[in-house]
């Protein structure tokens, strides 16, 4: 197989860095010669323009920048080409310390004292051992283990809800519909980690936020979001915070991003927002690992890190 030219086709990210790196080893495009370029065997996107990738008759695969496949599938016209994923060491790493930053806050209250410091109140609340409270992590998949992996040895209480049963070493697993309400009533902080898809949209809503287990050494629920915004219902966040569902909340991602000025989370006192930055996409760590699956591809090897495109991700 010939060495293939790239089209780069990101909408929110910086093309810059991207280019420069994949430039070190093939051409780069920002733009197809013509609707249908017969040049480019293979496109590296974010959030790529409709139908864009259809018309290109030669193309090999397609690569995401990120983790999430989401962006990709919004397409209506995608072509049925092998989509790979980002599966890298550094946007795990990133991921785990996002994870593990928003439960040792919630656990050790942090909301408290920063409320407590605006009023210079010197009070003392009871502290509790991490073993007394349990995380559940919903999507236990490349991102959710190594977190889970690092709240272990921290000493939590570690639970994880998948599609499909995935064991793992000390942590209660759960899995499909009939695991998910088991899992919500033995967790106290929830992790959400899935990927969106046709199956999860929503899934984070009243209903299920009622679930999780609220009489436990945190004085109440606490959900964390850095999978999708879409994953979750904004207004039933909201809810739950007002009615006491839920204690606090720490959200990277929103159904409506960048989230609106007008939203009332922004403002809220038991809510911490990051603007969908829990695990930064690094084109220094990740553009090697894109251009070593092309190159092993050509040399007749197989893709890793495929997306499986029934599932969605
Ligand atoms: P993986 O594909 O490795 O894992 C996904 C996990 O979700 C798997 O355990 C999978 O189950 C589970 N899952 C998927 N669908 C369902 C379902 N219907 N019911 C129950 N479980 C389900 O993804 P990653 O861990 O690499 O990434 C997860 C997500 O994190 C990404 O899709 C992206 O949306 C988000 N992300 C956000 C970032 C940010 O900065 N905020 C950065 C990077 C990623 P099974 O194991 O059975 O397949
Ligand atoms: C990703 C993201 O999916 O950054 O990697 O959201």
């Amino acid at each position: 197989m010939e060495k293939g030219r790239i089209l780069l086709a990101v909408t929110g990210f910086h093309p810059q860095r991207w280019r420069e790196l994949l430039s070190a080893e093939r051409e780069v495009v920002l733009e197809p010669d013509g609707a249908s370029d017969p040049s480019i065997n293979y496109a590296v996107v974010w959030k790529q323009k409709p139908n864009l990738l259809s018309k290109l008759p030669n193309l090999r695969a397609i690569f995401s920048i990120g983790a999430g496949v989401d962006h990709i599938f919004a397409d209506p016209g995608l072509p049925d080409v092998p989509i790979v994923k980002v599966v890298a060491d550094n946007l795990t790493q990133y991921m785990t310390e996002y994870v593990v930053w928003r439960v040792l806050d919630h656990h050790r209250q942090g909301m408290l004292y920063r409320a407590q410091q605006q009023k210079k109140t010197w009070h003392e609340p009871p502290q509790r051992p991490a073993g007394d409270i349990s995380v559940g992590i919903m999507g236990l998949g490349n991102l959710g283990r190594a977190a889970a992996s690092v709240l272990l040895s921290l000493g939590f209480a570690v639970n994880g809800w998948s599609r499909s049963e995935h064991p793992m070493k000390g942590v209660s697993t759960y899995a499909g519909d009939a695991g998910l309400i088991p899992f919500l009533n033995a967790t106290d902080m929830l992790v959400v980690l899935l990927p969106l898809t046709a199956q999860t949209q929503g899934v984070v809503n009243y209903n299920l936020l009622k679930e999780l287990r609220k009489r436990n050494g945190l004085g109440g629920s606490v959900l964390i979001n850095a999978g999708r915004g879409r994953l979750q219902k904004d207004a039933d966040i909201l809810r739950a915070l007002e009615d006491g569902t839920l204690k606090e909340a720490s959200l990277d991602v929103f159904e409506v991003e960048p989230l609106p000025k007008t939203s009332p989370l922004w403002a809220h006192p038991k809510v911490f927002v990051t603007p969908h930055a829990a695990a930064t996409s690094d084109p220094v760590h990740l553009v090697p690992i894109m251009l070593r699956q092309m190159a092993a591809y050509e040399r007749g090897e197989k893709l890793e890190n495929l997306v499986d495109r029934k599932a969605g991700y």
